[in-house]
């Protein structure tokens, strides 16, 4: 059976990937796929369990090597479980965020070695890469204000404005170096013009397969 495609939707701190995740939902479910959709860090029970200790405030000092491990036992839980048996059963899986993430917090937010990431990624994914990711940018001063009027900042969110800037360049690097599978989409827009974006991104795929 041929595996089902592997979509993840990236960016900063609240650029919007929540609330498109439905919408992304709907186009895959209304052209007749069948979706599994799922978040990093968590998917799992266990990965959720890890999930809670990564935003918990009370770890500020958590060493970023403990942080960029837990990231990746979390993401191998997840493969294993739920996101290698749902492509092998030819289901589509959309995940809020994924190794991207660890290459923008992890590598250009807290500066740890590209070089360590890249080990770990092949440890863990063998090779698995998503389809498509959709990269969803905004200045992090414009994202980190809807979210913090959202809800009470979490371990990352207290981060310096600085450091949301590396996590963003980070990101737009990911993308030049990937364009074949990163689409940058202008997040700033309201939401029918962000979805407009998504729609368009989404559409090679969905009528290749
Ligand atoms: N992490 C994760 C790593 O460091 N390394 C890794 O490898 C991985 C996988 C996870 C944290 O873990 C870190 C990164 C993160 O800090 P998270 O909850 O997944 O945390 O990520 P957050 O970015 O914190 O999630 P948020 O829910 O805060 O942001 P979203 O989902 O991007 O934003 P969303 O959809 O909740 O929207 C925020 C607000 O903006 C409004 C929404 O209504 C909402 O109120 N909004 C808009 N307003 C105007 N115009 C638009 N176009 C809008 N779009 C949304």
């Amino acid at each position: 059976m041929k595996r089902g495609c592997f979509i993840t939707i990236e960016g900063g701190e609240g650029v919007g990937k929540t609330t498109n995740m439905e919408f992304v939902a709907a186009l895959i479910r209304s052209a007749g796929k069948t979706l599994v959709c799922t978040r990093e860090p968590g998917g799992t029970p266990l990965g959720e369990r890890l999930r809670e200790l990564l935003l918990d405030p009370r770890y500020r000092g958590m060493a970023p090597d403990c942080e960029l491990l837990m990231m990746f036992a979390a993401r191998a839980q997840h493969l294993e479980e739920r996101i290698r048996p749902a492509l092998a059963r030819g289901e589509w899986v959309l995940c809020d965020r994924f190794t991207d993430a660890t290459y923008a917090y992890q590598g250009y937010g807290r500066g740890l070695p590209l070089a360590h990431i890249e080990t770990l990624e092949r440890m863990v994914q063998q090779g698995l890469q998503p389809d498509l990711t959709l990269i969803l940018d905004l200045p992090p001063a414009r994202g980190l204000a809807r979210a913090e009027a959202r809800s009470t900042p979490d371990r990352f969110e207290r981060e310096q404005l600085a450091f949301f800037e590396r996590v963003r360049e980070g990101y737009l690097a990911r993308a030049r170096e990937a364009p074949e599978r990163c689409r940058v989409i202008d997040a700033g827009q309201d939401l029918d013009r962000v979805r407009a974006q998504i729609r368009e991104a989404l559409q090679p795929l969905l009528e290749a397969t």
